[in-house]
């Protein structure tokens, strides 16, 4: 069966990892996307393949995203930092991943 998986991946291992994909004679597709909380750019990459290849490419994958912490601005509320923002540390994973059972792959 064919398999479809959606990583959503950090922008800076986008390139590395379509990279050592295409290598690896996979096809995939990235879409410039957004992240709901940090709202900041992320690549979100669409990997079609056969079921028997599905654990070589997250392996493939998981090897070449890497988890990392982020800051983000919350704003202050107490008098103690008179309402300036405060930075708040956030761990960004190395990739969040989606599989999904394709039922048609057409390719005209
Ligand atoms: P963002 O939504 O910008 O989230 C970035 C990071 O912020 C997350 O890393 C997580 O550590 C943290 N975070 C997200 N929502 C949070 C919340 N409500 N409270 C506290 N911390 C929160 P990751 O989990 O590694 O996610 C990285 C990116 O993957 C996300 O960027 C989003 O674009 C996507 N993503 C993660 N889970 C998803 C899901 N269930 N459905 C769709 N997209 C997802």
């Amino acid at each position: 069966m064919t398999k479809m998986i959606i990583a959503i991946v950090q922008d800076e291992d986008s390139r590395r990892v379509i990279a050592k994909l295409m290598e690896a004679d996979y096809r995939v597709t990235r879409l410039a996307t957004t992240g709901g909380f940090l709202r900041v750019g992320n690549s979100t990459l669409i990997i079609g393949v056969e079921e028997e290849q599905l654990e070589d490419a997250l392996a493939i994958i998981k090897s070449e995203c890497v988890s990392r912490k982020q800051f983000m601005a919350l704003p202050g509320t107490g008098p103690e930092n008179m309402g300036l923002p405060l930075p708040v540390e956030v761990k960004v994973g190395g990739a969040t991943v989606f599989v999904i059972d394709v039922d048609q792959f057409i390719h005209m």
